[in-house]
């Protein structure tokens, strides 16, 4: 029993930016009041933890173990948790719910006001459960650090979920998949008969393609540099392909107004994080009603500028959400079940399975664009 007793385990180190993780032995101190340690199972590699693990000083913080698409059992429980219990099966989340400020109550918002999301490199108590065997502290990242054969996570940040879910695919619920359908259901509430444009697909903008199809979108059209999503695409629904190389001197938004009759995409999703791309995706926007979804994470210190005259009186809007406006909370069993029922595909995201030791394959693979998701065995 290992209960109120540090764990010696092994953990993907990330000792500096941008350079091959590290598999350390660390040393994972026992949960503290309403937190739990939880024994990871596995755990998917999301394009947000690249993009952090790139950041050097100020915004990085090293030594770190990053990952945030994890499913694990619950090895022992702080005081005061009465949710869940040892042996659960629980999702952590980056966000986390209250479920008692204005923002948890609210159904229009997935932004806990009382615990509010931060490039925070601890857990919500404001301290760090990790270390290393010479006792320096060790980071965490989106308050789960999934990259670790034991983690610790606040009881405001973690979803129980049905064990019958297989948890190489219930993993990905904890971002990317939920983040592109979240965003196609709740954020732009998508309607049949209708046009979509998605820039850039990956897990998140496939996702938001299947979103769309399910509420019976007429065209989605998908946009990205690489031909081999073309074909991925269709399967998810994405009715046009465009690769911007291959556009004779246009650009994406421009075909996309032509496909159009000159009036633009009800909904637009920007799904690589560059503000160039969310000015695309804004142009070739619907006026009068059309939304515009930014989803890709950018750098820390990048703007969107987008011109006033032309965009403020169009009547078509612009919005950035995380995790596509849902509660994880709530959202995630509704995710599984639809899963669990066939409605919504996960298999088909999960392209490369590989352990701990060899996680550096897994960043190599989607820095390079060769997988969707790579699932990380503890
Ligand atoms: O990949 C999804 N989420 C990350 C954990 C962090 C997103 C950062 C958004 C900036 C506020
Ligand atoms: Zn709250
Ligand atoms: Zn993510």
């Amino acid at each position: 029993n290992t209960a109120g007793k540090p764990i010696h385990c092994k953990a993907a180190v990330a000792r500096k930016a941008g350079e091959a993780l590290v598999i350390e032995e660390i040393i994972v101190a026992p949960p503290k009041a309403h937190e739990l340690r939880v024994r990871v199972l596995c755990s998917a590699l999301c394009f947000s933890d690249i993009h952090f693990w790139r950041l050097k000083e100020p915004h990085g913080y090293y030594p770190r173990i990053f990952g945030h698409e994890t499913v694990g059992v619950v090895e022992s429980v702080g005081e005061g948790v009465e949710d869940v219990k040892v042996g659960d099966t629980v999702i952590p989340s980056f966000l986390a719910y209250c479920g008692e400020c204005p923002d948890c109550t609210s159904l229009k918002s997935n932004q806990c006001s009382k615990l509010r999301f931060e490039l925070s490199p601890y857990i919500r108590d404001g301290t760090s459960r990790f270390s290393d065997t010479k006792g320096q502290t060790i980071y965490h990242f989106g308050y789960t650090s999934g990259f670790s054969e034991y983690t610790v996570v606040d009881i405001t940040h973690v979803t129980k979920v049905d064990p019958a879910l297989r948890a190489s695919r219930a993993c990905l619920l904890g971002c990317g998949v939920s983040t592109g359908v979240g965003a196609a259901w709740k954020t732009a509430d998508v309607e049949a008969g209708s046009t979509v444009a998605i820039f850039g697909l990956g897990v998140i903008g496939l996702s938001v393609a299947k979103g769309a199809r399910l509420r019976g979108a007429k065209r989605i059209i998908g946009v990205d540099l690489n031909p081999e999503k073309a074909e991925i695409g269709k399967k998810v629904g994405v009715t046009h392909y465009l690769n911007p190389t291959d556009l004779g001197g246009k650009s994406a938004s421009e075909v996309i107004l032509e496909m159009t009759d000159g009036l633009g995409a009800d909904y637009c999703f920007e799904c690589v994080g560059l503000p160039s791309l969310g000015q695309e995706a804004f142009t070739c926007c619907r006026k009068g009603w059309g939304k515009t979804v930014i989803l890709g994470v950018d750098k820390p210190d990048s703007q969107l500028i987008l011109n006033s005259l032309v965009n403020s009186h169009s009547g078509k809007s612009i919005t950035g959400v995380q995790y596509g406006g849902l509660k994880p909370n709530i959202d995630i069993p509704i995710l599984a079940k639809r899963y669990l029922d066939k409605e919504l595909q996960l298999d088909l995201f999960v392209t490369h399975e590989v352990k701990l030791e060899d996680i550096n394959k897994a960043f190599k693979l989607l820095i390079e664009g060769k997988c969707l998701r790579t699932v990380i065995w503890m």
